[in-house]
């Protein structure tokens, strides 16, 4: 540091002490900060820590510093929970105990109470999830990642937008304690509620980073991811890769950008995670649930940007924020599903478990048209 450059830092660094505090989540406001120093961490009031740096939200007095001292930073991407494609009212009973989907995922239409899911934990990152009838005695850890003030909140993962909610009813809803409620595909899983998004519905991808670590350090087997956004984020798929590697099966939702061929939507797009796109109850797949690109890469082998299922994600009822039920479509719906599924089939006995889950959920895959593994549908609808 030469003369000119130590004189700025002392005045800067008795400024610091009072802008600390103001440094508010503007839009576009948060840093990738590429220094380990103590000093910045402090400075900046660093909200995550990861090898080679931190996150922090930046003022523009801030960013300035950064400039001045060198300092490389890169913005944080935003992701976002993948819109709704139609909603409806708000219902205070099901129109049924048991949706379509999850009878198409056991592959019974007369199916009246689902089971299972005992063996395992499911991560459900997302806008939250409220205390529901159906879903109260699921969820055994809350956190919220998602606060601007701080970068985790214990005991707090109230959902007031309703998605991560409905996401979750589609996991694990028990019918509740009278049985008059609605179930999921796996209703004696066990839910973590990690809230990483906004009540608007979007999400700092460093949030989802350290949600996501967080979720493998604290033994959960299965991670739900229905958002998504077009562009990588190197923050995200470290930690599926730190996640994947301790055993953590990944699912994402595909995205809602078809019926372009490639259209997947990051995370789902990483091969380590398993991407899902939509079916309607007739087994067709919409015209906006994001393409991969299958049918130009390895036939039934999944590589990046290959699409791995279709599960049903139109006109899906499910548990909502405000103690009732709505019906909502995408494939935010169908990466649940698939959740769901993978929970109740659980392989704990075997040495790789999140491994054998995954050969197993491709094995049960009954083929969607078109034939073979698809741009649309992949190996196509798991089933029991
Ligand atoms: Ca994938
Ligand atoms: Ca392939
Ligand atoms: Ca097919």
């Amino acid at each position: 540091m030469n003369i000119k450059k130590v004189g700025i830092f002392l005045v800067i660094s008795s400024f610091l002490l009072i802008s600390n505090g103001a440094s508010a989540a503007e839009d576009n406001s948060r840093y990738f900060v590429k220094t380990n120093s103590t000093f910045w961490k402090k400075s900046f009031n660093a909200r995550h820590v990861f090898s080679g740096g931190f996150t922090a939200d930046l003022t523009d007095f801030q960013l300035k510093l950064t400039k001045v001292f060198n300092i490389e930073i890169e913005p944080v991407r935003r992701l976002s929970i993948l819109e709704p494609k139609g909603k409806s009212a708000l219902r205070p009973v099901p129109t049924e105990s048991v949706p379509w989907g999850v009878k198409a995922i056991y592959d019974d239409k007369n199916l009246l109470k689902s089971s299972g899911g005992a063996e395992a934990t499911v991560a459900v990152l997302d806008t939250g999830i409220v205390k529901h009838p159906d879903l109260k005695n699921r969820i055994k850890d809350c956190k919220d990642f998602s606060s601007p003030a701080r970068a985790l909140v214990e005991g707090k993962c109230d959902d007031k937008n309703g998605h991560g909610t409905h996401v979750a009813g589609i996991i694990a809803s028990d019918g509740g304690d009278d049985g008059k409620g609605i179930f999921g595909v796996a209703p004696e899983t066990s839910l973590y509620a990690y809230k990483v998004c906004s009540n608007t519905g979007t999400c700092w991808a460093d949030d989802v980073a350290a949600a996501i670590r967080t979720a493998a350090d604290s033994g959960a087997n299965i991670i739900n991811l229905s958002l998504g956004s077009d562009a990588q984020s190197l923050l995200i798929s470290d930690a599926v890769a730190y996640a994947v590697e301790k055993g953590v099966l990944v699912v994402a939702a595909a995205g809602n950008d078809g019926p372009y061929q490639g259209s997947i939507d990051f995370p789902a797009q990483d091969a380590n995670v398993i991407a899902v796109g939509a079916i309607d109850s007739l087994f067709i797949v919409p015209d906006w649930s994001s393409r991969g690109a299958n049918e130009t890469t390895v036939s039934y082998v999944v590589e990046e940007k290959d699409i791995e299922f279709a599960a049903p994600g139109v006109n899906v009822e499910s548990t909502w924020k405000d103690g009732g039920y709505v019906t909502l479509s995408g494939t935010s719906m169908s990466a649940p599903h698939v959740s769901g599924l993978a929970a109740k089939l659980w392989q704990k006995d075997s040495l790789t478990p999140s491994l054998s889950t995954r050969e197993l959920l491709q094995k049960f895959a009954s083929d969607i048209l078109p034939l073979g593994d698809d741009d649309m549908s992949g190996f196509g609808l798991p089933q029991l």
